[in-house]
């Protein structure tokens, strides 16, 4: 009996080791934005992981006006309610394709609109090219990033490619 035990024990060793091995080397590299609204009160949060050439966006909200708003990256880590100026223009740098394009300046400005609902939810998932977690084009670089969020459109069109709207919601992308 205690050798059995032993053995399961060992198991269940063996197994929570294998737990954190990743599937893909860059999955663990994650950050995560806590969104803070015009009063400076939580509505929500985002989960940015690594992805293939990019990186995946998991964003929730709360509390933020029903209707169509657009997200975008922004290039300060500073997120001062209520005007949210602080995170400063968009964050849309500079990546060199070795497909013989020279210089590209990928829109990073066009993540898809967040939807918020009547209730006040919201919810967006998306990945984001030609920005990363670690080294050139990070959002995690020195000075920061902010993810933004903007007044609603009253229709459903797309805002997201719209001018710069008022900033209505901000969060630091911080490493998690
Ligand atoms: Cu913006």
């Amino acid at each position: 009996m205690r050798n059995r035990m032993g053995g399961v024990g060992a198991l269940a060793a063996l197994l929570a080791g294998c737990a954190l091995v990743p599937v893909r080397g860059d999955e663990r590299v994650a950050a995560t934005v806590r969104i803070v609204d015009s009063d400076g009160r939580s509505a929500g949060s985002a989960v940015i992981t690594e992805a293939s050439r990019g990186v995946r966006v998991n964003l929730n909200t709360t509390g933020l006006p029903p209707g169509v708003h657009g997200v975008h990256f922004h290039e300060n880590g500073v997120c001062e309610p209520p005007g949210f100026s602080t995170a400063g223009g968009h964050y849309s740098p500079v990546v060199r394709t070795n497909n013989g394009g020279g210089p590209q300046v990928p829109d990073t400005r066009y993540l898809p609109d967040l939807k918020v609902k009547e209730d006040g939810v919201g919810q967006m998932e998306t990945i984001v090219k030609g920005v990363r977690l670690r080294g050139a084009n990070s959002l995690l670089k020195r000075g920061g990033t902010t993810l933004v969020i903007h007044t609603a459109d009253k229709g459903t069109r797309s805002v997201s490619s719209a001018s710069d709207r008022a900033r209505i919601a901000c969060g630091v992308v911080r490493e998690q």
